[in-house]
C-alpha cells in the first residue's frame, strides 16, 4: 500500500498546523478581540489588524448534527497586550452540558476554566499535556511562552459556541505577567 497516497488530515508538529482536505482556516485580529483584553488605552495605541491566533478546523459532518466529533488546532501567537498575554476569545458550548479535549502541540500555555457559578482554575498546557474540559465550564487559552502556542481540541459535532456571556462579563480571572512571570489575577 502507498500510503504517502492517502491524504489525511495530519497535525505538523514542528509548526503546529493542521493540514490536509477540507480544513477550514479562521483567524482571530485584535481589533475583533478588544473586549477580552484589560488595558484598552494601550490596545487602542496598537495595530487593530494584529493577528492573535488562528485555527484550523476539520469538520467532518455537519455543525450541529449529534453524534460527530470535530477536530481543531489552534496557533496563538507570542505577544501582549499592556501586561496581559495574547490570548483565545473562549467561550461556554451553546450545547451547555458537552464536554471536550485539549492537548498541547507546541509552545507554553494556560488553560483557564470557569464554571456556571465563576469558580475559576487553571492548567499549565505543554507539549503532549492533555486537558479534559468538562461540560458546562467556560474554557480560554493563554500563550505564556516566548514563541507560538499550539494546541490541539476535539469536541461534539453539535456543541456549539456561546460567546455572549463572556463577552459580557469576562473571566473572573486573568494570567498577567508580574516581574517577567505569568500570575493570575482577578478579573
Ligand atoms: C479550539 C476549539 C474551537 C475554538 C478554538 C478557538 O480549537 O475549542 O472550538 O473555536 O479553540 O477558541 P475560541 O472559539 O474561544 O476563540
Ligand atoms: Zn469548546
Amino acid at each position: 500500500m502507498n500510503t504517502s497516497k492517502i491524504l489525511n488530515q495530519r497535525i505538523l508538529l514542528e509548526s503546529g498546523h493542521l493540514n490536509g482536505k477540507k480544513i477550514q482556516h479562521s483567524c482571530r485580529k485584535l481589533k475583533e478581540l478588544k473586549t477580552i483584553f484589560q488595558n484598552q488605552d494601550i490596545l487602542s495605541q496598537m495595530d487593530q489588524e494584529q493577528i492573535i491566533y488562528e485555527v484550523d478546523c476539520y469538520f467532518p459532518v455537519e455543525e450541529n448534527k449529534s453524534g460527530g466529533l470535530f477536530f481543531g488546532v489552534t496557533r496563538i501567537l507570542a505577544g501582549m497586550v499592556g501586561d496581559e498575554y495574547y490570548m483565545t476569545k473562549g467561550h461556554f458550548h451553546a450545547s451547555s452540558d458537552t464536554g471536550e479535549f485539549y492537548w498541547g502541540i507546541k509552545g507554553k500555555g494556560i488553560l483557564l476554566f470557569m464554571d456556571k457559578s465563576q469558580k475559576v482554575w487553571a492548567e499549565e498546557m505543554t507539549k503532549g499535556s492533555v486537558h479534559y474540559i468538562p461540560g458546562n465550564v467556560a474554557h480560554r487559552v493563554i500563550n505564556i511562552g516566548s514563541g507560538l502556542l499550539s494546541f490541539g481540541a476535539c469536541w461534539p459535532s453539535d456543541a456549539g459556541h456561546d460567546y455572549d456571556s463572556i463577552e459580557k462579563n469576562g473571566f473572573t480571572a486573568r494570567i498577567i505577567q508580574k516581574d517577567g512571570q505569568p500570575i493570575i489575577v482577578k478579573g
